[in-house]
């Protein structure tokens, strides 16, 4: 089984999947954690490359760096675990790059990028997918900054406030477009609150 977390940054993800990640492990389940863009030697470099913020990136070309670490990390982890019959559990996957390149950045129409994703992953697809919803409001109060201002962590955080709407709203739209797999979830409550909405909805299909 292959479970994604999606959001805009700050949503509380990686807050979630670490709760998650322990109680798969309470359950005996074999896991394996990755986060993108990153979980290879390869992809970690492209991470660097994708979030200094001296670069100046031409989006097509940042779209395609973060496809290009996507490829490597299915063909040298996650289709090799998932084979075996573990479960993954990915801090983003495709859907980030429909989201950020195709609704903030508006590269290329979703459903060109869809079908090219489908292309970069080899066919690989998540079977469940949490989309953790929260606004650009919470995520800059959370994470302590402005999006868009120049002491932001990385270079995608120093898109602008108008950037980050564009992304939530492209993550919507998916989910509606994908409701078979993608669930929405209230990330504005508690880390609890969250954790039992997930698990709610993910003990359906363990
Ligand atoms: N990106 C892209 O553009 N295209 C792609 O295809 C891919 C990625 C794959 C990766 O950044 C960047 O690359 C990302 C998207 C882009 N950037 N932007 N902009 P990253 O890996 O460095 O970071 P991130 O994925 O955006 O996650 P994050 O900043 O680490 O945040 P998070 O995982 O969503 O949240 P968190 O770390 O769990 O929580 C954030 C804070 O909120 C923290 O202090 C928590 O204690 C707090 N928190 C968490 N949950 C709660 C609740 N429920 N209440 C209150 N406070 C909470």
């Amino acid at each position: 089984m292959i479970i994604s977390f999606e959001g805009i940054d700050g949503s509380g993800k990686s807050t979630q999947i670490k709760r998650l990640l322990t109680r798969l492990d309470l359950l005996g389940k074999e896991t394996l954690y990755v986060r993108e863009p990153g979980g290879t030697a390869m992809s970690e470099q492209v991470r660097d490359i994708l979030l200094d913020p001296s670069l100046d990136i031409h989006p097509f070309a940042e779209m395609l760096l973060f496809s290009a670490a996507r490829a490597q990390l299915v063909k040298e982890k996650i289709s090799p675990f998932h084979a075996r019959g573990g479960i993954v559990v990915c801090d983003r996957f495709f859907d980030s790059t429909i989201a950020y390149q195709g609704g903030g950045r508006g590269v290329a129409e979703p459903s060109w990028l869809e079908s090219f994703q489908l292309e970069v992953t080899g066919g690989v697809i998540p079977d469940r997918t949490y989309f953790v919803d929260i606004t650009t409001e919470t995520a800059e109060s959370r994470l302590n900054i402005r999006f868009g201002e120049e002491k932001a962590a990385d270079r995608m955080e120093q898109a602008g406030g108008a950037f980050f709407e564009r992304v939530r709203n492209a993550y919507l739209t998916l989910a509606e477009r994908h409701s078979e797999r993608v669930c929405i979830i209230d990330g504005s409550g508690t880390e609890s609150e969250v954790e039992n909405a997930i698990w709610e909805d993910l003990s359906l299909y363990l």
